[in-house]
């Protein structure tokens, strides 16, 4: 497979100026004729070859103004990777002159189970085209700097087939012959090719509308299939808000007459940001108290968010080049984090997002896969839309507003879109509106865009000097070496910085955002009247690795008084994570594990008995982080067994420490709960509650005493929502009794109708904690509700399985193998997907030996399988080398 590099960028030969599409929908053949408008780019030579990228295209006729061409070296070819190359002496040779080129290709979408061009999801026609699906539709210059007008005329069977989507306003529609229609659209917006988007089916909706603040009245319209069309109100509610918050933050407005989003069953991700025309997939949008967990809720506001968004970010101003993805996807990730933070609790958006980060980003930073926000190469574009290009390129937009504040950074936004409207740009382009409307010196942060790996910034030592007033910090940092990038240089990193009272807990001084720009730096405060207890990283204010030694009751202090709230959550994290690793270490050493300190029960206790405190965070502050981001503060190689013990142990500690408080608590929210004659309700209050009742729940079952499992089968009859019964289950899931089964049988007869339920009951056995989960795990994949065609039951079982560290890493290799097997399997139908289970077997150099010789192995089948894709390919030479 061949490579492509961020600095081989080169303009292209010719520009597509307008795109006539024509589809003619049919059982197992869809033909589409393309008539694309093109000129030459004045900086490419007079008599250049045009090469259009194609892939599983059936090619029946090529056209150049009007004449058809033969093939041969006097009409059309195809290169070494099976484009279509239109000879250069055929074209003109005065750039200003336009050209048609033609072409008649036919697709089978109902072959395609790749999910990447046109497909049939269920009973309808979608589209994917990023990152490089359009070629899989016609030919094409398949690059996002080709922007181009678009016109699209689809015709399909009427009765099977009464909805035609296109982007943009449709202009006509009417029968056709045989009981057959058409409709077409045009876009007046110039877009990438990404962007396009077609959809026809059987479906329903709901709409609405929207007035800009210009007044322009906006048609909303959100689609289905038929019998989900009730589920549809949470999103139109959701994508009203961020449109009303888009022009409130940014001053941006939507700018076509219609804004319409599809919900399809079988999707890579999760949704799509097409002009116009959004693509989700039903498990980002669907949503009901019987269906949806308050997560799920507050995920789908999000993405419908995300993918509005896009529509400035990423769609108005696109990215030149894949290598500029977190141009827009950095970029929106961080927007639709703010509007998070503005619709419910900044806090605890901020913590949940954090904990992800370092769940799934910081692993891939020190892992094969490692790479910068801007990658430098890929082979298979579709394997870099990781959490690094999109969460850590999140922060890596936020540290801008951190250092430049939100009104400097408001005024670099402006100027970027003022600058850059209607062009494909990049990162770098970003930076120089930031740095140019703030004038501000932003050359050094350039290296978040150049360098992988996640920084470790170590507070030296912390000094109070009562004589002068004086507090003093010496703070360091470095960035650990990461595949091909041995050599680090110093980032420039904004440390949000508080100082408290000793004494009273109060803040001494107002927050201050330290810069850190070299490798080592002192930080004087004066005027500090009394020896402070420093906050430091405030609102994890960069994406790193804090090491500040801090003794257990200077953390228990931080945990009851920080004014940060992040801080504050992080400080209980920070005294966790060393009792959890001191717990580690003993057991790997073949020791007991050691009794936990009574400081960290104390301040458990505290957390846990709090009645001053919003209950999400109380939720938040007892929880432990999870054993993905416990790896990353353990030294490798990591012994994935004594990790989960360790961990298993410690919540037990706690559990059976404060037994008679977790019960208490329990039982008066329950009262609480009842006290409303148990009615349903998605106010902040009602989730806040449901989320710390529903974790206490689940705390309290990991010591699987017959009471606990009386009280989780209770919760889950008396469940008022999905949340509430899913964490009933996910308390009984690890317990081997009669009553899981039961439960697990009940809520199956209860979700069999209903995919994205059953999505859930797959998940919470394939994250089991049982010893036979893996064998479990192989009945599932079974089971006559499982497709392995679908992407979300896929993830439900195998990506949740792949994530269950203890059974994945089961001693004898079972889990790897497993893995393995349906990879091999499912490279040849989806190589997208199969590439992201890939990357669960490349991380064998962090684990201990014996474990890691397996997985190495099993790689090793990888590479020895015969027509490996390139997705999954990819994956396993750097998981190799
Ligand atoms: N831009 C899409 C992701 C496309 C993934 C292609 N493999 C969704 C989003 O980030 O908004
Ligand atoms: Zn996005």
């Amino acid at each position: 497979p061949k490579e492509k590099k961020r600095l081989d960028y080169r303009p292209p030969e010719y520009w597509i100026k307008k795109v006539d599409l024509d589809f003619d929908v049919h059982k197992d053949t869809t033909t589409v004729r393309s008539v694309l408008t093109c000129y030459r780019n004045r900086g490419s030579p007079s008599g250049a070859d045009l090469v259009l990228h194609g892939e599983d295209l059936t090619l029946k006729e090529v056209k150049l103004n009007g004449k058809v061409l033969s093939e041969g070296a006097e009409g059309y070819g195809h290169d070494e990777d099976k484009q279509l190359v239109i000879r250069g002496k055929l074209l003109p040779a005065d750039p200003d002159e336009l050209f048609k080129v033609e072409t008649t290709v036919a697709i089978c979408p109902e072959k395609n189970f790749q999910l990447s061009g046109l497909y049939k999801s269920g009973g309808m026609y979608c589209t994917q085209c990023e990152a490089e699906g359009f070629r899989r539709i016609t030919y094409f210059l398949d690059r996002p700097d080709v922007m181009s007008l678009y016109t699209v005329r689809v015709e399909a069977s009427k009765s099977e087939y009464p909805v035609l989507l296109s982007n943009g306003n449709q202009i006509s529609s009417g029968d056709a012959a045989d009981g057959r229609h058409y409709a077409s659209f045009e876009d007046p917006h110039p877009k990438p090719c990404y962007l396009f988007a077609l959809v026809v089916g059987n479906l329903k909706s709901i709409h609405s509308d929207f007035t800009t603040t210009s007044g322009r009245k906006v048609r909303l319209e959100i689609f289905s299939e038929p019998h989900n069309v009730a589920k549809l109100d949470w999103a139109m509610e959701s994508l009203k808000k961020a449109m009303k918050w888009d022009e409130e933050k940014f001053g941006r407005e939507y700018d076509l007459d219609v804004f319409n989003i599809v919900a399809v069953d079988d999707f890579n991700m999760g949704a799509m940001e097409n002009k116009g025309l959004n693509v989700f997939n039903t498990a980002l949008i669907l949503a009901s108290p019987d269906t949806s967990t308050d997560a799920d809720y507050e995920r789908i506001m999000g993405v419908i968010a995300h993918e509005y968004f896009h529509n400035w970010t990423g769609n108005r101003v696109t990215c030149r080049d894949w290598f500029q993805l977190t141009l827009k996807e950095g970029l929106t990730v961080f927007r639709d984090q703010e509007f998070s933070r503005d619709m419910a609790s900044a806090a605890v958006k901020r913590i949940e997002d954090i904990i992800m980060l370092r769940s799934r980003q910081f692993p891939e930073d020190a892992g094969p896969m490692a790479h910068p926000i801007r990658p430098e190469s890929y082979i298979a574009m579709d394997n870099f839309y990781t959490a690094t290009v999109y969460e850590k390129g999140a922060e890596v937009i936020r540290m801008y507003q951190t250092l430049l504040s939100k009104h400097g950074f408001r005024k670099g936004m402006d100027l970027y879109f003022t600058r850059h409207d209607g062009q494909a740009v990049t990162c770098d382009d970003f930076r120089a509106a930031m740095a140019d409307a703030n004038t501000s010196d932003l050359k050094q942060f350039e290296r978040w865009y150049l360098q992988a790996g996640t920084p470790v910034v170590t507070v030296e030592s912390a000094s109070y000097d009562p004589s002068l007033k004086q507090f003093t910090i010496v703070v360091s940092q470095s960035t650990p070496a990461t595949p091909g990038q041995a050599e680090k240089h110093p980032l420039h990193i904004p440390i949000k910085t508080g100082l408290l009272s000793k004494a009273t807990g109060k803040e001494l001084q107002p927050s201050m955002v330290l810069e850190l720009k070299g490798e080592k730096e002192t930080f004087v405060f004066d005027n500090v009247p009394e020896e402070p207890i420093a906050s430091i990283l405030r609102d994890f204010s960069a994406p790193c690795r804090l090491k500040f030694e801090r003794s257990p009751d200077d953390l228990a202090f931080l945990m009851a008084h920080d004014t940060d709230d992040f801080n504050r959550w992080e400080a209980g994290q920070t005294l966790a994570t060393i009792v959890i690793k001191d717990t580690y270490n003993k057991l790997s050493a073949g020791e007991s594990p050691p009794a936990l300190p009574g400081v960290f029960v104390e301040a458990w206790r505290k957390v846990l008995t709090a009645t001053d405190i919003d209950r999400s965070l109380q939720t938040y502050s007892l929880r432990l982080p999870d054993e993905k981001t416990l790896i990353g503060e353990i030294a490798a190689p990591i012994a994935p067994d004594h990790l989960h013990n360790a961990r298993q142990h410690v919540r037990k500690g706690l559990v059976e420490a404060c037994k008679k408080e977790l019960r208490e608590v329990y039982d008066k929210l329950t009262q609480e709960v009842a006290a409303e004659g148990g009615v349903f309700k998605v106010d902040e209050p009602s989730i806040a509650r449901r989320r710390l009742r529903n974790a206490l729940l689940i705390s309290m079952a990991v010591l699987q005493d017959p009471e606990t499992v009386k009280l989780a089968v209770e919760h889950f009859e008396t469940g008022l929502c999905m949340s509430d019964r899913i964490s009933a289950l996910y308390a009984l899931a690890d317990i081997p009794v009669a009553e899981r089964e039961a439960v697990i049988q009940k809520f199956y007869g209860d979700s069999k109708d209903d995919k994205l339920k059953m999505c859930k009951w797959f998940a919470v056995q394939a994250q089991s904690d049982l010893p036979d989960t893996v064998e479990r795990v192989k009945e599932l994949m079974k089971h006559p509700d499982f497709e392995l065609k679908n992407p979300n039951k896929l993830r439900a079982v195998v990506g949740a399985f792949a994530n269950n560290n203890f059974h994945f890493h089961r001693k004898d290799g079972a889990g790897y193998s497993l893995v393995c097997d349906v990879i091999k399997e499912v490279d040849k139908l989806n190589p997208q997907m199969a590439s992201r289970f890939a990357v669960f077997l490349a991380g064998w150099k962090n684990v201990e030996p014996v474990r890691s010789a397996m997985m190495k192995a099993q790689l090793e089948r990888l590479r020895d399988t015969e027509n490996l894709s390139n997705d999954t390919m990819e994956i396993v030479i750097k998981g190799l080398s």
